[in-house]
C-alpha cells in the first residue's frame, strides 16, 4: 500500500484551485434565489403580501408553496417537512417564499418589501417540555438487556443524575447551496454541495413531480459537511432546481453564512437522566438512561440519530443489565440533524457522566471504574451484537502505559499543591464506535471504472469528497489493484447519472463501502485482462500473473506486456475495459421489533488522555495535551487518517467546551454568527496532540483492513469536559457543577466561586 500519497486534494486546496459549487462557471441569464424565511418560531400564517416586492425591477418571480409542481415535501425518513411553509410556520428561519431575481442585491431589497402576518402559537424550545406535552417526532425507542430492576436491588451503590449536552453548528467552510439549469426532455441538472447526491435527486424529483431519471445531481466536492449536508442539502437543491425547471433558466441558491446558521439544523441537544448501579468491587451491574432528544420542528434524521444514541449508550463498557430509552422531541427550532458522531457522542457523554458521578461519590478516580468495566471479546452489547476483535483494553492499557498516566496523576496533583490560581485536571476517555449505517439497507455502494485505450483510468463512485480524503483512498484502491501509478488515475465528480442509488457519504463508512465496490469493479477488469494475457501468451492455466509498477509479471518474471501496451492490445481484441462494481456489507442485520441484531460490520476503539490547565481568576482554560491511542486497523493512508483523527478531536473539544448554541425563548438563534459562536482556533487547540497508531491486523470488513476513521475520534473530545471539571474541583472542591456541556469559560468562572466562599 502506498502510504505516501497523502491527500491528493491538498495542492488544489492551498492554491485555491479546488472547485466548489460556487466556482462552477455559470450560464448566461442565471437567476439568484433568495429564501424569505419565517420571522416567528410558531404560528398560523394569516397573510403574506409580496406584490410590491414582485413588482420591483429585477425581480423575476416570487414563489410560494402554491407554485410547487409536485409534492411540497422534503422529509427523508418521515414525510413531515414542507419545502415552503403553507399555512403554519414551525420554526424561525423556516423557508416561506423564494425570491427569484436577476441579481443578488435586488433580491435583498425585495426581501425587505415582503409583509407577512402570523398569528403566534405557543413556542417550545425545551425537549422535556415537548415530551410532557406529548410532542414527539417519531416513536420512542428502548434497548433492553438483562433485568435492571432486579439488578439494581442487588447493587451496593446506586447513583442518579441528569445531564445536558448542547447543540453544535456544523460550520462547514462552504455554506449550503446548489446551482441548477434546465436540460432537454424536461430534465434538470443540479450541482449541489451535498453529502447525499441521491437524497437531493430524490427530493428534487418529488418536489417537481418527475421521475428520478429526469434529475441529475453532480457533486464536485464539498468544503466540509460534518453531517450538516447529509440530509439538509436537499432543500437548497430543490429550490434551485424548481426555479430552473419552471422558469427554464439557470438558477443558483446559496445562503450567506448567517442565513445558513439561522435556517439549518445542528447537532441535536440532549437532556438525559441516568441511574447507575455498582457492586462492592466497582463492577457496574446495572445502567438505566432516558434520553430527551431536541429534534427541532421536523424529523429530518433525528429518528436515526436517536437510534445511534442507544447503540452507543454504554460506550466501551460491558454492563450486564441495561435499559436505555430515547424520545425524539418536537420543538420549534430548525430541524436538528446529523453531526459527526450522529447521536453517539450524546449517548457516551451520559455514560461518562454517570461513571464520573459514581467515582466522585465513592472518592475513587474514575479510571478505576472505567478500566474495571471495559468490554472484551465475547461480551454482548445491549443490542445483541457480540464483541469480536476487541481493542478496548489494548488501547486503554497502551495509552496508560506509554503516556505514563500514573505519573501524570502525580504531576497534576503536585502542580495543584504548588499553584493557587492555576489548577490542572486530567481525564481518560475510551471510545467504542460501531461502523455501518444503523439502517442495514443503506450499507451498499457502487462504482464505475473506465480504462481508456491509452491506459489512463477514470473512476466514479458514490463517495463524496468533503475534505476527508476519500478520493485519495479511492485512488489508492485503483492504483493498488491495477499495479499502476496514481498519475494514471482520475477521480471524477460524484454524479447520480454515473453511479446511482448512492447512500450519503456518512456514518464513517464511505471509504469502506465505495472502496469495496470499486475493488469489485477493478477486479472484474483485471480478470478480463488476465484471461486475455493467458490466451495471448500461455496455455497454462496455472501461470501466476501480477502487475507491479505497470509491468506484467508471469510467474515472477517480467513479460513483454506493460500496462499501456496490455490495454492497447486488449482494446484491439475488443475486451471490455469498463466495469461497474457493487458492494453490500455482509453479515449485518438488525430487527427493530426486538431491538436486537448485529448492526455493525466492526467497531473502532481508542483511548484519550486529556490534561488541561484552568486559570482560576479568569475562568479560562488551556488544553495542555490530548494523547491518544487509536485503533486504525492497518491504515492505508496514515496522513489522511491522522488528519481525520486530529480534526475530530478538536471538533469534539469544541462541542464540549466552547461552542454554545443559544436560542432565546422565542426560538431566535442568538449565536448566529462567528462573533457569537466560537469554534476552536489555533490558540485553543491542544498544545500537544499525540496520536499513537495501535498495531493491529485490522478488519476484513474494512477496505484494505484500514478501519473507518471519520467519526470515532470526535468523542475523545468528551475527555476535555471532564478534565476541565476536575481542574475546577481542584480549586473549589465544594463546587456544584452540573453535568452540562459545553463547559464554557463563563460556566467555569461561576463554578470556581460557587457556592460563594466555597
Ligand atoms: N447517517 C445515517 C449516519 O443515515 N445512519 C447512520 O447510522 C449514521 N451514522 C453516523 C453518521 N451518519
Ligand atoms: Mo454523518 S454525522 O453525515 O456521518
Amino acid at each position: 500500500m502506498d502510504n505516501t500519497i497523502g491527500n491528493i486534494d491538498a495542492a488544489g486546496h492551498v492554491t485555491g484551485r479546488s472547485i466548489y459549487v460556487d466556482d462552477i462557471p455559470v450560464m448566461e441569464g442565471m437567476l439568484f434565489v433568495k429564501v424569505f424565511d419565517s420571522p416567528i418560531a410558531h404560528g398560523r400564517i394569516i397573510s403574506i403580501d409580496f406584490s410590491a416586492a414582485e413588482q420591483m425591477e429585477g425581480i423575476v418571480k416570487i414563489f410560494s408553496y402554491k407554485d410547487i409542481p409536485g409534492q411540497n415535501q422534503i422529509g427523508g425518513i418521515i414525510p413531515d417537512e414542507p419545502l415552503l411553509a403553507d399555512h403554519e410556520v414551525h420554526y424561525r428561519g423556516q423557508p416561506v417564499l423564494l425570491i427569484v431575481a436577476e441579481n443578488e442585491d435586488t433580491a435583498e431589497e425585495a426581501f425587505k418589501e415582503i409583509k407577512i402576518e402570523i398569528e403566534p402559537l405557543p413556542i417550545i424550545t425545551d425537549p422535556r417540555d415537548a415530551f410532557a406535552q406529548g410532542k414527539l417526532l417519531s416513536p420512542s425507542r428502548k434497548f433492553v438487556m438483562g433485568d435492571v430492576k432486579t439488578a439494581f436491588s442487588n447493587c451496593k451503590y446506586i447513583f442518579e443524575g441528569q445531564t445536558e449536552s448542547g447543540g453544535q453548528e456544523q460550520l462547514y467552510l462552504e455554506t449550503q447551496g446548489a446551482y441548477a439549469y434546465p436540460n432537454e426532455h424536461d430534465s434538470v441538472k443540479i450541482f449541489s454541495s451535498t453529502q447525499g447526491p441521491t437524497q437531493v435527486q430524490r427530493t428534487v424529483a418529488r418536489v417537481l413531480g418527475v421521475g428520478m431519471n429526469k434529475v441529475e445531481v453532480d457533486v464536485p466536492r464539498l468544503g466540509g459537511g460534518f453531517g450538516g449536508k447529509e440530509d439538509q442539502a436537499s432543500s437548497w437543491g430543490a429550490m434551485a432546481a424548481m426555479v430552473a425547471w419552471i422558469l427554464k433558466r439557470p438558477a443558483k441558491c446559496i445562503p450567506h453564512r448567517m442565513e445558513d446558521m439561522r435556517m439549518t439544523g445542528k447537532r441535536n441537544p440532549y437532556s438525559s437522566d441516568f441511574k447507575i448501579g455498582l457492586d462492592g468491587d466497582l463492577k457496574i451491574i446495572a445502567y438505566e438512561a432516558t434520553f430527551y432528544q431536541n429534534g427541532g420542528a421536523a424529523a429530518d434524521l433525528s429518528p436515526a440519530i436517536l437510534e445511534r444514541t442507544l447503540f452507543h449508550a454504554t460506550n466501551s463498557y460491558h454492563i450486564p443489565h441495561v435499559t436505555v430509552t430515547a424520545h425524539s422531541c418536537k420543538t420549534n427550532l430548525p430541524p436538528n440533524t446529523a453531526f459527526r458522531g450522529f447521536g453517539g457522542p450524546q449517548g457516551m457523554f451520559v455514560m461518562e457522566a454517570a461513571i464520573d458521578h459514581a467515582a466522585k461519590s465513592l472518592k475513587v478516580d474514575p479510571d478505576i471504574i472505567q478500566r474495571k468495566n471495559m468490554m472484551d471479546n465475547g461480551d454482548e452489547l445491549p443490542y445483541g451484537q457480540i464483541i469480536k476483535e476487541c481493542q478496548a483494553k489494548n488501547c486503554w492499557d497502551e495509552a496508560t502505559d506509554i503516556y505514563n498516566v500514573e505519573s501524570v496523576k502525580k504531576e497534576v496533583e503536585w502542580f495543584n499543591t504548588q499553584n493557587q490560581f492555576y489548577k490542572k485536571g486530567w481525564s481518560l476517555m475510551p471510545v467504542c464506535f460501531g461502523i455501518s449505517f444503523t439502517n442495514t439497507m443503506m450499507n451498499q455502494a457502487r462504482a464505475l471504472v473506465h480504462v481508456y485505450s491509452d491506459g489512463t483510468v477514470g473512476v466514479s463512485t458514490g463517495a463524496v469528497e468533503m475534505g476527508q480524503g476519500v478520493n485519495s483512498k479511492m485512488l489508492q484502491v485503483v492504483a493498488t489493484c491495477f499495479g499502476i501509478s496514481p498519475q494514471k488515475i482520475k477521480l471524477e465528480t460524484t454524479n447520480t447519472t454515473r453511479v446511482a442509488n448512492t447512500s450519503p457519504s456518512a456514518a464513517s463508512s464511505t471509504a469502506d463501502l465505495n472502496g469495496k465496490a470499486l475493488l469489485d469493479a477493478c477486479n472484474q477488469i483485471k480478470e478480463r485482462l488476465f484471461s486475455f494475457i493467458k490466451t495471448e501468451l500461455t496455455d497454462n492455466e496455472d501461470e501466476i500473473i501480477e502487475i507491479k509498477d505497470e509491468v506484467v509479471y508471469i510467474n515472477d518474471e517480467a513479460s513483454i506486456f506493460n500496462w499501456k501496451n496490455l490495454i492497447q492490445q486488449a482494446f484491439m481484441k475488443r475486451i471490455n475495459l469498463s466495469a461497474k462494481g457493487h458492494y453490500a456489507t455482509p453479515i449485518i442485520n438488525f430487527d427493530k421489533t426486538i431491538e436486537k441484531g448485529h448492526p455493525f460490520a466492526y467497531h473502532v476503539y481508542g483511548t484519550a488522555l486529556t490534561i488541561v490547565t484552568v486559570d482560576c481568576l479568569r475562568g479560562t482554560y488551556e488544553i495542555d495535551a490530548v494523547k491518544v491511542v487509536h485503533d486504525f486497523g492497518s491504515s492505508m493512508n496514515r496522513s489522511v487518517d491522522l488528519g481525520q483523527c486530529e480534526g475530530g478531536i478538536v471538533q469534539g473539544i469544541g462541542w464540549m467546551t466552547m461552542e454554545e448554541i443559544i436560542y432565546n425563548e422565542e426560538g431566535k438563534l442568538l449565536s448566529n454568527a462567528l462573533s457569537t459562536y466560537k469554534i476552536p482556533d489555533i490558540y485553543s487547540v491542544p498544545k500537544t496532540l499525540d496520536v499513537k497508531f495501535l498495531n493491529t491486523d485490522g478488519n476484513d470488513m474494512a477496505i484494505f483492513k484500514s478501519k473507518a476513521v471519520g467519526e470515532p475520534p470526535l468523542m475523545y473530545g468528551i475527555g476535555a469536559y471532564f478534565a476541565i471539571r476536575n481542574a475546577v474541583l481542584a480549586f473549589n472542591p465544594a463546587a456544584d457543577i452540573a453535568y452540562a456541556a459545553p463547559i464554557t469559560p463563563e460556566k467555569v468562572l461561576m463554578a470556581l466561586y460557587n457556592p460563594v466562599g466555597g
